[in-house]
């Protein structure tokens, strides 16, 4: 017997009559990076992403992801498109994975529709995985139905990016390290500062060694590990005592030291794990005399070459101005935390 093309396509997924489904309800999450002001660098568990110290962020209000989802029962595949693009295996893989604790947890085993658009650079070390791990926890919560509080959402956004479990809050968050998925979360902090970001881009280009491939080589192999995870935890003492009393030029001494000692031990690392690049030492340097000169600037660096300027609001144009030249300048402030939105049926 011979099928026509009809009967074939019966058999094929386009036999699914789509208009038959109730249609899935849309959702759209909007959340901004943060940039560690004390940092986050090892891990005592890596499925759950617990963390070996506890670190400290500010939400940015540049460079948003946002990220659009909705269930579709028919596929049999997760459907993720990243800035215009269908999403490489490894940024799929890595989506699928996050989805798949949603589909465990609610026993709801649909796949998902994700758009995902960075506003900003992506994989730059500038916190395009913080921003787009919180937007898409949220978005993917709601899609499940899963009406969860600033702490659950941060503690399932953990599970995607450690650094994302920041995101979910507007301005300065800390991430508490604890030891168990339950205690492992940030939490907003309260402090009468008004703060600035002057960012530096160096180089917007992707990093050649992911900060997760980065931070398990410093553990695994760097002397110098220990001593960074024992002085992390003195650093975040000082550095939340002087924002209690409201020092940003105590704050900023301990944050530009914080990034230093984070950047010694992964040097240490076999093969060494080097971001910083000659430009980043032209804009460190520059930082230093503008300090000098009597501002309020202090550098801190992530996973890869770009330097962010801590400052106050009022200074954040100066600083801007004096670091001309030495890249793309762009001033943050303070940022909103995580919004989730229904965007259709
Ligand atoms: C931070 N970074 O505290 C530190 C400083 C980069 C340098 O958190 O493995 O992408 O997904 O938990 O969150 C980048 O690490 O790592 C990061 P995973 P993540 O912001």
């Amino acid at each position: 017997m011979r099928f026509g093309l009809r009967g074939l396509q019966e058999f094929g997924s386009s036999a699914v009559d789509r208009s038959a489904m109730p249609e899935q309800p849309k959702f759209r999450a909007v959340a901004h990076p943060n940039i560690a002001l004390i940092k986050y660098w090892g891990k005592v568990d890596h499925d759950l992403i617990i963390p070996a110290t506890s670190s400290l962020s500010l939400t940015l209000d540049i460079f948003p992801t946002t990220t659009t989802l909705h269930l579709d029962p028919t596929a049999t595949t997760d459907q993720v498109v990243l800035n215009g693009q269908p999403a490489g295996d490894k940024f799929a893989d890595r989506v699928t994975k996050f989805l798949d604790l949603l589909r465990a947890r609610t026993g709801n085993t649909a796949r998902a529709v994700v758009d995902t658009v960075n506003a900003g650079p992506t994989g730059a070390g500038l916190a395009s995985s913080a921003a787009g791990f919180a937007a898409l926890a949220g978005a993917a919560a709601a899609a499940w139905g899963q009406n969860l509080n600033d702490e659950d959402l941060s503690r399932l956004a953990r599970r995607g990016s450690g650094s994302a479990s920041r995101s979910i809050y507007a301005g300065l968050a800390q991430w508490d390290a604890g030891d168990s998925d339950e205690t492992s979360v940030a939490r907003p902090v309260a402090a009468d500062v008004d703060l600035a970001l002057v960012v530096v881009v160096v180089d917007a280009g992707e990093k050649a060694i992911s900060s997760r491939a980065a931070m398990a080589n410093t553990e695994l192999t760097s002397p110098y590990y220990q001593g960074w995870v024992t002085q992390s935890k003195l650093d975040l003492v000082e550095a939340r005592s002087a924002l209690a009393a409201g020092d940003v030029n105590g704050l900023g001494a301990v944050v530009e030291a914080n990034a230093m000692r984070m950047h010694a031990s992964m040097l240490a690392s076999f093969p060494p794990i080097r971001y910083l690049n000659s430009n980043s030492v032209a804009a460190l340097d520059q930082v230093a005399a503008l300090r000098a000169q009597g501002l309020v600037a202090w550098a801190t660096m992530d996973a890869g070459p770009n330097v962010k300027v801590l400052t106050t609001a009022a200074q954040a144009q100066q600083v801007a101005a004096g670091m001309a030249g030495f890249g793309q300048v762009l001033v943050a402030h303070s940022g909103p935390g995580l919004k989730v939105t229904q965007v259709g049926k």
